[in-house]
């Protein structure tokens, strides 16, 4: 784990916007979103992804020895208990709201869509980062078996855990939602993903601060507006303590 002060973390934040935009990803899922859409909307969502720069990406040798865990680091659910014991044998992931062809995804499911492998900075508004390295299928992929329809401006996670009270969730554009570096990670450093940091499926959309990262995710929601969810603002830390919806770096 680097401990950064949090003066030199936005300094460096500031630096990665910059070295972003010179990188070109070379995953074949990747690529295969820069293919022709058939539906209109869908190719506008690809050309915005297409010209979005991509946050910096490390070698394995760069990796935190350990990725801590950060908010809640276990779901006191039973049953999300007993599948973590189990290796979430009958997990689902669903993925509705506006779409045409709602989706309830097994874990093998998941692990069958190609995957993409990316090792990222994370930069946590506490001040502190971790390097590790994230594999899962690109967000995109779901959203185009799942034919998100033409109203929705942004999805939201439903996340399993409860914090203060309150279930975490958070939300995104369709920008973010379609970037190449946009996956759904079941595994960290090469193995399923800990308990701590999300387990069975976490979000990493890396142009983005720690906690729109979310963990412990069983719904993704495709939505026109968020203003009816939670307070509104579009996500747990937003409604609880002013955090920004958009927390670009
Ligand atoms: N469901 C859920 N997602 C969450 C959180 C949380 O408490 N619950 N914390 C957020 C915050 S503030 C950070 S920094 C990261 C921490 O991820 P980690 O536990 O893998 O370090 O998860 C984010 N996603
Ligand atoms: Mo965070």
């Amino acid at each position: 784990m680097v401990d950064l002060p949090r003066r030199s973390l936005l300094a460096g934040m500031a630096a990665m916007g910059a070295a972003a935009c010179s990188k070109i990803s070379d995953s074949a899922a990747a690529n295969s979103i820069f293919t022709a859409a058939e539906d209109g909307h869908r190719a506008v969502h690809r050309a915005l992804a297409g010209k979005q720069g991509l946050a910096p990406e490390y070698s394995r040798a760069e990796r935190s020895p350990t990725f801590r865990g950060n908010g809640s680091v276990t779901v006191e659910d039973p049953f999300y208990q007993s599948q973590l014991a189990g290796g979430f044998p009958d997990w689902q992931l669903e993925v509705r709201g506006l779409v045409d062809n709602p989706l309830r995804l097994s874990m093998a499911d998941i692990r069958a869509l190609p995957q993409r492998t990316q090792i990222t900075r994370h930069d946590c508004v506490e001040g502190w980062s971790a390097i590790g390295e994230w594999q899962g299928p690109q967000l995109s992929a779901l959203l185009d078996a799942a034919k998100v329809r033409k109203g929705a401006n942004f999805l939201v996670f439903r996340c399993a855990d409860v914090l203060y009270g309150r279930d975490y969730y958070e939300s995104i554009d369709m920008v973010d939602a379609y970037h190449p570096q946009t996956i759904i990670a079941h595994a960290l450093n090469g193995e399923p993903l800990p308990e701590k940091n999300g387990a069975p499926l976490r979000m990493r959309i890396e142009r983005q601060l720690g906690y729109k990262q979310a963990k412990y995710v069983k719904a993704i929601e495709a939505v026109a507006s968020f203003d009816q969810i939670g307070q509104g603002k579009g996500g747990f830390w937003e409604d609880v303590a002013g955090y920004q919806w958009y927390a670009g770096i």
